[in-house]
């Protein structure tokens, strides 16, 4: 970890602000992401709509993804989920040969707004069948069940993907749903989220974050788990080239160690899965 920790501030030390070739080719395809009008959990309501390449699944009451697939659920789509002491909530389960992930927030095409307040992060918004924040106190919920992993897959716009994945645990609102990091992290990406330990969750209107002179939140956009505003953020706005402006630059979605910090990516998706998969005794 401690290497990872070094290797990490070295990045940053060498980091340049942006790619110049980058930005000559995604100039060339400059196209604007229209804003989407605001999508309230409500009334995306996750029942309306027939899923992508999959049908509407009955209500159980089975904690998460990895137990419908220990119960027979192999084909990805949305299902309806009971972690203990929540109300029953449909997410969208990500089934693949070895078992189902939980998928928590997803970005495809910006068609969702995700410049949202703490209420809109605590709840959930968007659309289980493309865009969505599942919602803090879901998350919370579902991994109260048991110890879980966070995989975090990443995608620019060559087509080339990354991803990290590790062990974590989120607190209640009463922690501001504090993500604390329990385990080393595995996969290719360097780490751009936990160089602290321990991160409180934070919005325009509820600044948790590390930096005592500014509003993460506020300063790049959408709600996060932000340290010093300029590491990760995954819920920033959805560009589809760099944006001219340089304060518009620093609200798009980004991972600095992998593309740095003003590389708008093209996909993101955070999923979940408890790190022991075997059937509970
Ligand atoms: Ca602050």
């Amino acid at each position: 970890e401690l290497r990872l920790f070094k290797q990490l501030h070295l990045i940053q030390l060498l980091e340049s602000p942006h790619c110049p070739r980058k930005t000559e080719e995604i100039r060339a395809q400059r196209a604007w992401s229209e804003p989407s009008e605001k999508t309230s959990w409500d009334r995306a309501d996750f029942s309306t709509r027939e899923p992508r390449g999959a049908a509407e699944h009955p209500p159980g009451h089975r904690p998460d993804c990895q137990q419908l697939f220990l119960a027979g659920q192999q084909s990805s789509g949305i299902f309806q989920v009971q972690p203990s002491g929540s109300q029953p909530f449909k997410v969208y389960c990500d089934m693949t040969a070895e078992g189902g992930w939980t998928v928590i927030q997803r970005r495809t095409d910006g068609s969702v707004d995700f410049d949202q307040l703490w209420d809109a992060y605590k709840n959930g918004f968007g659309d289980l069948h493309g865009d969505f924040w599942l919602g803090l106190e879901k998350i919370h919920h579902l991994v109260q069940e048991g110890r879980y992993n966070l995989l975090i897959e990443l995608e620019d716009w060559e087509g080339n993907s990354q991803a990290v994945q590790f062990e974590f645990s989120l607190g209640g609102e009463s922690t501001a749903y504090t993500l604390n990091l329990l385990g080393p992290l595995s996969g290719e990406l360097e780490n751009a989220i936990g160089d602290f330990r321990q991160l409180p969750f934070s919005t325009r209107d509820r600044d948790h974050d590390l930096k005592a002179d500014t509003n993460c939140a506020k300063h790049l956009s959408g709600g996060w788990w932000f340290s010093t505003c300029g590491h990760a953020n995954l819920n920033g706005k959805y560009f589809r080239s760099i944006p001219r402006q340089r304060h518009e630059r620093k609200q798009g979605i980004f991972w600095k160690t992998w593309k740095g910090r003003y590389y708008p990516l093209k996909s993101t998706t955070m999923k979940i899965q408890p790190t022991a998969l075997e059937a509970e005794p």
